[in-house]
């Protein structure tokens, strides 16, 4: 583990959030060294304000004083840090613009989805997992987190259009993506837009890991404390061909993003 600098690049997080999870598994694999700041939803505001008008997460602060809050924007500047032949955006022009698109179609898509999926199954639960959710926030907010969980998870519920409904329309759209990308595959290619990892694959396998429980480290959730009918939820994503395909991804680079973790 490389030791934490506290004026190097420091990543401000929702600990669990997928969007987070997909900056982060850039900068990993780009090697670039930071030192993540987890906070649950809600408590998120006050760390991010300080730093930006917008509070959304991931957010960068560069050492230099830049702010990158965008995870696009994020993985394009861990790509600064590779040789050509590695980034997750390729140069070459018909290569480039298929990855740029399927990634920008993934975030506004099947990161909105899988968010409102997982919230719409996992709310309800939360409090099975206190442990997971908390993972390295600060105390404080451990602290807080249950007196206040009623009002998070109505301000989650409304923030993000949470409901029945919204998460059975959400699966139909998943449900599509999954086929569609599985039939890409079926010619045989390695990766979604082609022979090289990209960041298509890269947030494909981020922005679909809420619903297949993937961690960075490991699943996300305890998986023991799933109840039945999210743990069938998740069993029915990772059967499919591509939720097998993000597995598989997440297990190819866990155990360089283990021994590459700051
Ligand atoms: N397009 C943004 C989406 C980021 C996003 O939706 N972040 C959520 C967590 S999954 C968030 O921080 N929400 C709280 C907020 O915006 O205050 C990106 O790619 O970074």
């Amino acid at each position: 583990m490389l030791p934490m600098r506290r004026d190097g690049h420091r990543l401000l997080t929702i600990g669990f959030s997928h969007f987070c999870e997909k900056a982060r598994w850039a900068l990993d694999r780009a090697g670039v060294p930071y030192r993540e700041e987890p906070h649950l939803p809600v408590f998120h505001v006050l760390p991010t304000r300080r730093l930006s008008r917008r509070t959304s997460t991931p957010l960068l602060a560069l050492a230099d004083g830049r702010i990158l809050q965008d995870s696009t924007e994020i993985l394009r500047f861990a790509d600064e840090h590779l040789a050509p032949g590695d980034r997750l955006f390729p140069e070459d022009g018909v290569a480039a613009s298929a990855v740029a698109a399927l990634e920008a179609e993934l975030d506004d898509g099947l990161g909105v989805d899988a968010r409102v999926i997982a919230y719409d199954a996992l709310l309800p639960v939360l409090r099975r997992f206190s442990r997971d959710i908390t993972r390295g926030v600060p105390r404080l907010e451990r602290a807080l987190l249950w007196p206040t969980a009623g009002l998070a998870r109505a301000l989650i519920r409304r923030g993000y259009a949470v409901t029945p409904e919204n998460a059975r329309a959400a699966r139909a759209r998943v449900d599509a993506l999954f086929v569609r990308l599985a039939a890409d595959l079926s010619d045989g290619r390695p990766f979604l837009t082609g022979d090289r990892f990209s960041a298509a694959d890269l947030s494909f396998a981020a922005l679909a890991s809420p619903i297949l429980n993937l961690g960075p480290r490991g699943p996300l959730l305890s998986p023991d404390r799933l109840p039945d009918p999210v743990r069938a939820l998740i069993d029915g994503y990772r059967a499919t061909p591509a939720g097998a395909y993000a597995v598989r991804l997440y297990a190819a680079h866990r155990a360089a993003r283990v021994a590459a973790a700051p």
